[in-house]
């Protein structure tokens, strides 16, 4: 007979049999049964308490996203949901396993909008894989098992389940479940068949890597296979460390501000191998680079998750495949003799290339703050295998168009454009691999969405470097107001705090940097003060909110649109 435990208990053994050793979470009077079954379990688990649910999201999506394991959260009921569902709904865009767990009333005031209650089903309903209520603690093995299974197999996602407060006191007799096993589909002989002969009718092909579910091994098979047959290679919007940027195949990102001769390039391609990415409208600008639903180009599309294949695109071969699967089987298909378009891939790499130099916007002046030097200055000073994460915002532009990802796991970014990722993704990058270097890009909107966090940065002792792009604005939403209503800048104003010194009053490093100069001292000095007291600094850019994109002013895109209107 299996031993008597409680609901909580049980919940706890489940997490350490799917292999959890992380959780964040903000604690709530309605899972005090968890914490306390996970204060027994805290030499295995570390508990990462986190100041608002977005940052215990966003943080199990980042730590997801980096080890490549299901990210697990705790917060409590609907108020403690309510601020998680951003991390949830980026889980879910951009493909991350995820397990989230909410706490319920209890069974005997169900339906009778007892205090913070919510029906989760329908609340989380159509940004989850599958939302459950744990009803009975009988049931906890089954129910937890079965949410790290969906979570992590086809295509990833976040899963939510409620607990309803009694059921974590019951007791029950029950066995243990086993660990999750992930599933993926494999490519068949007929199909990798197909797809070389695709290749071999091909004069102009473009691949597109992007999605999650890759490893190491993957990627490894996948840059042996575009070596062999000289395919040009992009990664999709925000999944750039899928290929070495470095690697002469690489061509650039296909994202918000992609390279305008990338984006020729593609749609001029006869043949786009797009693997594990969605083409999603961020990926295809807007559904332009391949026409929607039946592209001009022949399209192979590799994914995951066959509810993906054909969702949009009707593509010429559709190829529902892990991406390790796919890729172990790449690496031995026979190379395409003579490729046609094997001369190709070096002009491709030169526009790559030329679009890294100094940018438009600089061409006349000589900045007093040069962003794009900054992130030179940034790339001398880190370690190559550095993680970048950023949020959303016109900042991030200069680190996906500048910055060179060197592989596997150097970026955390949200594709769903989530304001506020950055921060708590690069605490818990550093809270999972503290010997990793971890860059945080935010705006100066961005940054306080979630600058809270800072708080946990330093209670962890995660020594991570903050950059703030201080425009005093909400930039991005400017920039498109000039565009659509010139001149009638509403609503997109911020009055903003000296983030130095909020960085020092949480005992952090602060400095503020207005000229090239003053940020390659600043840097140095919150270098050596990370390597030295291992808690995070921060350093805030004031930028020229005119500089709005490396391409142009603000000034600029008003002129233009006015002349336009
Ligand atoms: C949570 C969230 N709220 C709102 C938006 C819409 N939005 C996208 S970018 C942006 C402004 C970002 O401002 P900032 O971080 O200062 O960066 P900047 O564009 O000025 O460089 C806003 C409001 C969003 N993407 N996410
Ligand atoms: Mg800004």
């Amino acid at each position: 007979m299996p031993p008597t435990r409680s609901g909580a208990r049980l919940l706890v053994d489940q997490l350490l049999i799917q292999g959890v050793n992380h959780a964040f979470c903000v604690p709530g009077e309605s899972y005090l049964a968890v914490l306390d079954a996970l204060h027994d379990a805290r030499e295995m688990i570390k508990l990462v308490v986190t100041r608002h649910e977005s940052g215990a999201t966003f943080m199990a999506d980042a730590y997801a996203k980096l080890t490549g394991q299901p990210g697990v959260a705790f917060v409590t009921r609907g108020p403690g949901a309510c601020n998680a569902a951003i991390g949830i709904h980026t889980a879910f865009q951009d493909s991350t396993p995820l397990v989230v767990f909410v706490g319920q009333v209890g069974s005997s005031f169900v339906e009778r909008e007892a205090f913070q209650e919510v029906d989760y089903r329908r609340m989380f309903g159509q940004m989850t894989k599958w939302v459950a209520q744990i009803d009975r603690a009988d049931r906890v093995p089954e129910l937890v098992a079965r949410a790290f299974q969906t979570a992590t197999s086809g295509r990833p996602g976040p899963v939510v389940l409620a607990l309803p407060e009694d059921m974590l006191l019951q007791a029950a007799e029950v066995q243990d479940a086993l660990c999750h096993q992930p599933v993926h589909a494999a490519p068949s002989d007929m199909q990798i068949a197909a797809l070389r002969r695709l290749m071999g009718r091909s004069q102009r092909p473009v691949v597109v890597l992007g999605g999650t579910g890759w490893t190491a091994a993957a990627c490894d098979n996948f840059k042996r296979f575009a070596e062999a047959n000289y395919l040009p290679v992009a990664c999709a919007f925000r999944c750039q460390d899928l290929f070495d940027n470095r690697h002469p195949n690489y061509i650039g990102d296909v994202g918000i501000g992609i390279n305008p001769k990338l984006a020729q390039r593609i749609k001029d391609a006869d043949l786009v191998i797009a693997v594990g990415a969605r083409l999603g409208e961020m990926t295809t600008s807007g559904y332009t680079l391949l026409d929607a639903p039946l592209p001009a180009q022949s399209l192979v599309h590799v994914h995951p998750g066959a509810e993906e294949l054909g969702r949009v695109y009707q593509a010429q071969l559709m190829i529902n495949a892990g991406m390790q699967q796919f890729a172990s089987r790449l690496a031995m298909m026979m190379p395409i003799e003579d490729a046609p378009w094997r001369d190709s891939v070096g002009q491709a790499r030169s526009d790559y290339e030329a679009w890294q130099q100094r940018p438009a916007v600089y061409a006349h002046a000589e900045p007093r703050l040069d962003l794009w030097e900054v992130v030179r200055i940034l790339a001398r000073a880190v370690p190559e295998d550095a993680i970048i994460t950023n949020g959303a915002g016109n900042f991030s532009v200069w680190a996906h168009r500048f910055w060179r990802y060197t592989g596997l796991r150097t970026q955390l970014a949200p594709t769903a454009g989530s304001m506020g990722y950055g921060v708590p993704a690069a605490i818990a990058a550093k809270i999972a691999a503290p010997e990793r270097c971890v860059v945080c890009f935010a705006g100066d909107g961005d940054f306080q969405m979630t600058g809270q966090e800072l708080g946990t940065a330093i209670q962890y002792g995660a020594g991570v470097l903050f950059l703030v792009f201080n425009n005093g604005m909400y930039g991005t939403i400017r920039m498109h107001q000039e565009r659509e209503f010139p001149g009638r800048e509403h609503g997109t104003r911020l009055v903003n705090p000296d983030f130095a010194r909020i960085a020092e009053a949480y005992g952090a490093f602060g400095a503020t940097a207005d000229t090239t100069d003053g940020f390659a001292i600043a840097l140095a000095q919150a270098l050596a003060f990370m390597r030295e007291k291992h808690l995070p600094a921060v350093v805030e850019l004031r930028t020229d909110p005119e500089v709005i994109t490396p391409n142009a002013t603000l000034t600029a895109i008003r002129a233009t649109a006015r002349l336009a209107h």
